[in-house]
């Protein structure tokens, strides 16, 4: 071997296989599990968007009508749908899906299947139609427009046989083709059995997963309308995913996958399922008032704001989509009360999150793809949804560490996945830089203690304020190499007592785990003495709701305290709030055992509080 070949033989010995190894290393990552379809990440970026709850009940001062309330009822003063979407749209809401039927069976259009309508009322002489209304001041204030048809319906006389399956989706086929663009149908899956069924007044209970033959009804709407998104949480599996409470959260655990067949139980709604085979996304829905619809006892419950607020965290801040409800009064409005809370909501979002205090920093990575710039930590501070921090194929274990310039105060944490290739972290840890040390971060505060897991569209960690000079954001596990698109450090301003209700506490305000089907721990956030346990039963007919109770508190985890044990007489059929008052108990846990469940398995809530010695 002469010199010249000596040389280019060395040369090519150490640097081809660099140059192959980057080459390599460089392709983009492949996609991981099942992937969200074009209208599911559509939808997805909508992160909220309100539900308005508008029917016969709004007269009748009820959440279900029976389906013979009389139709001279329905006269509003005042109808005004471009209020309605003034309002969403100052509340930061991107659409309105609108209860064009609820389970009464009143249809808020003039259908051409039913008497059963607007058409047969006083308001405008039964020449309105409130979807049209509703329709057409979305469409001018730049909001979506979307549909619930509730499929129970207790008017309907043929309804539970395959009649009633036809009469259905000929009022979905008039809602999906007269209205413009629908970005969501949203089938509800309550029925309670009774109603008025043209006068048969009788229990008809169906199973909701063959009597409406969903298979062609879906075919019918992708059909229709190929760009919206399917709820439905009665039978087969739509494009999105109830959350199992209504309460306003999901699961911190939260993957936007679930299996295609089989049943889904609570668990499954509340935090997905890791392997499951489809993407079905988490949908969080929630009212701004106790009810669905508008009751004038309630016009001092309108959630504060710090409520909201702890409702958007643990919605859109995990992997999931906020559905708010605002209800129309009987004037034919939102009430002043609903619209300015819902608007001082946006308003503090806003306020959270314009600064973004990642975006000084210095950011690096431990291991960044192929080494390459495409795939370096800088694209998670470059404002693009498009480009991300990716890591080698295998390495699912890596860390992001943000330098400040100088020592910064906040208490936000905003980390978002790349997730048209998937959702893929298990687990991640944050650390910040204290006086000189590394510290933990929020591991102590995450539920079942688990540590911090899933991130998915947009995952938001809040803890108190503190001051660092460095934050170290670690994936711990992950299905393949993470890939990140945001980190986003935030200051939120304290909220003060905002609203009167401000000070209630409910279960948001908790960290609240299961201790199998019938007992659930309420963990609160410092040890109080406690007055009073307050229950409110699932609005819904899946969970359980808890007839025979006791519940008992602890400090220590040892030496447990009975606050009560009893009956909450009458609660099924008027499941509103049940007291138990009890002796003043120092409390950090509070132990609630179900002794006796009516209507499911599985102890379900919409809210609690604890209430405690100012
Ligand atoms: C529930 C229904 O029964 C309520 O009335 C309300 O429409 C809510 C959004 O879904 O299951």
């Amino acid at each position: 071997m002469n010199t010249k070949t000596f040389i280019l033989s060395l040369l090519s010995a150490v640097l081809l296989p660099t140059f192959q190894a980057t080459a390599q290393t460089t392709l983009p990552p492949a996609p991981c599990g099942p992937l969200p379809s074009e209208n599911q990440l559509r939808w997805q970026d909508m992160e909220m968007y309100a539900f308005i709850h508008y029917s016969m009940n709004t007269y009748t001062d009820q959440e279900w009508g029976f389906g013979n309330e009389n139709l001279e009822l329905f006269n509003p003063s005042d109808l005004d749908c471009r209020q309605w979407a003034r309002v969403c749209k100052q509340a930061g809401m991107k659409g309105i899906i609108f209860t064009a039927k609820h389970h009464c069976g009143f249809c808020m259009w003039p259908s051409a299947y039913t008497e059963y309508s607007v058409k047969n009322t006083p308001w405008k002489n039964g020449k309105g139609d409130v979807v049209r209304e509703l329709a057409d001041a979305c469409r001018k204030e730049g909001l979506k427009f979307a549909v619930y048809l509730s499929p129970w319906d207790r008017n309907y006389p043929e309804y539970g046989k395959p009649e009633y399956v036809e009469y259905f989706r000929n009022q979905l086929r008039e809602l999906l083709t007269q209205y413009g663009d629908i970005f969501e149908v949203w089938f509800d899956g309550a029925n309670g059995g009774d109603g008025w069924y043209g006068g048969a007044n009788e229990t008809r209970k169906i199973d909701g997963k063959t009597c409406y033959q969903w298979a062609e009804t879906f075919r019918m709407i992708r059909e229709l309308q190929p760009q919206a998104v399917i709820w439905n949480d009665g039978g087969d599996r739509g494009d999105l995913r109830w959350v199992g409470n209504e309460a306003g959260s999901v699961g911190e655990t939260n993957w936007s996958l679930l299996n295609k067949e089989g049943d889904v139980h609570g668990g499954m709604l509340r935090h997905g399922l890791e392997d499951g085979d489809s993407w079905v996304a988490a949908e969080t829905n929630t009212s701004i008032r106790p009810g669905w619809f508008y009751h004038d006892t309630e016009n001092e419950n309108v959630k504060s704001l710090s409520r909201l607020m702890n409702t958007y965290y643990q919605s859109v801040g995990r992997n999931s989509c906020l559905l708010l409800n605002f209800p129309i009064a009987p004037n034919g409005r939102i009430h002043p009360t609903d619209s300015l809370r819902g608007i001082a909501f946006n308003k503090m979002i806003h306020e959270v999150f314009k600064t973004d205090l990642a975006r000084h920093t210095q950011v690096t990575a431990s291991n960044v793809r192929g080494g390459s710039k495409r795939y370096g930590a800088k694209h998670v501070l470059d404002g693009k949804t498009n480009t991300y921090w990716a890591t080698d194929d295998g390495v699912t274990h890596a860390t992001l560490t943000l330098e400040f310039a100088q020592p910064t105060t906040f208490n936000r944490f905003l980390a978002e996945e790349y997730i048209p290739l998937g959702q893929r972290v298990k687990k991640f840890s944050l650390e910040v830089y204290v006086d000189g040390k590394w510290q933990p971060l929020t591991d102590a505060l995450a539920e079942n203690g688990d540590g911090l897991t899933t991130i998915g569209h947009r995952r938001i960690i809040c803890f108190p304020t503190l001051t660092a000079t460095k934050v170290r954001f670690t994936i711990l596990d992950a299905k393949a190499c993470p890939l990140i698109s945001k980190v986003g450090i935030y200051q939120a301003p304290h909220i003060d007592q905002d609203t009167p209700n401000a000070g209630e506490k409910h279960a948001s305000d908790y960290y609240i785990f299961f201790g199998g089907d019938k007992v659930m721990f309420i963990n609160l956030p410092q040890e109080e003495t406690v007055t009073a346990f307050r229950y409110l039963p699932p609005q819904d007919s899946k969970n359980g709701i808890i007839t025979h109770y006791r519940v008992a508190a602890t400090t220590d985890w040892n030496h447990w305290e009975t606050l009560g044990e009893g009956e909450f007489s009458n609660i099924v059929n008027n499941p509103i709030w049940q007291t138990l008052r009890c002796q003043p108990t120092r409390a950090k846990v509070i132990r609630v055992e179900g002794l006796r469940l009516a209507q499911g398995e599985r102890m379900g809530y919409s809210d609690v509080e604890v209430v405690t010695e100012k």
